[in-house]
């Protein structure tokens, strides 16, 4: 009974971690490319701490630059990046919640539209709904949603566990 236990709470923990990082192919099917619709594909994502962002895309024809702020990102500023890729596969963890800005390091194709701007949720502490008052973020409305999608998944998950261990009682 006691092993029995101990086995679904692992189960859970698994569930849980499953639901909490996610790597997130930038741009979907289309991947890392100018014709991309990166803000819409963007606007359907949730971004939290953990997850990771992959950029594919045709090695030599593009790249891929993170900037370090809003001003830069508007205007294509790619003198000063934080840091630059350009393996067809790079692959960014988001460490830490925020914004983060990318750019193509292509001449040009960063006016074309090719960046992106990716904002992350502090996704990780989920005791702590309140406190964390991310001031003017407009991801803080998403942010509670996605807390309450984890505690739903947790709470189902305790369920099946709890319905488990009922029948190996009975
Ligand atoms: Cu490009």
């Amino acid at each position: 009974m006691e092993h029995r236990v101990w086995l679904v709470l692992v189960f859970v923990a698994l569930i849980t971690k499953e639901a909490m990082a996610a790597q997130h192919v930038v741009g979907g099917s289309q991947g890392w490319e100018e014709s991309t619709d990166f803000s819409s594909w963007a606007s359907g994502q949730k971004f939290k701490v953990g997850d990771q962002l992959v950029f594919k895309y045709a090695s030599g024809l593009h790249s891929v630059v993170e900037l370090g702020g809003e001003s830069a990102y508007k205007s294509c500023d790619l003198g000063t990046p934080l840091n630059s890729m350009n393996t067809g596969n790079d692959v960014v963890k988001l460490s830490k919640p925020g914004t983060h800005y990318f750019a193509c390091g292509t001449l040009g194709h960063c006016g074309q539209g090719m960046k992106v701007k990716i904002t992350v949720e502090s996704g990780t502490a989920p005791s702590t709904p309140e406190s964390s008052s991310s001031s003017s973020s407009p991801a803080a409305s998403s942010a509670s949603t996605m807390h309450k999608s984890s505690a739903a998944l947790v709470l189902l998950a305790a369920l099946v566990a709890a319905s488990l261990i009922n029948i190996n009682v009975m």
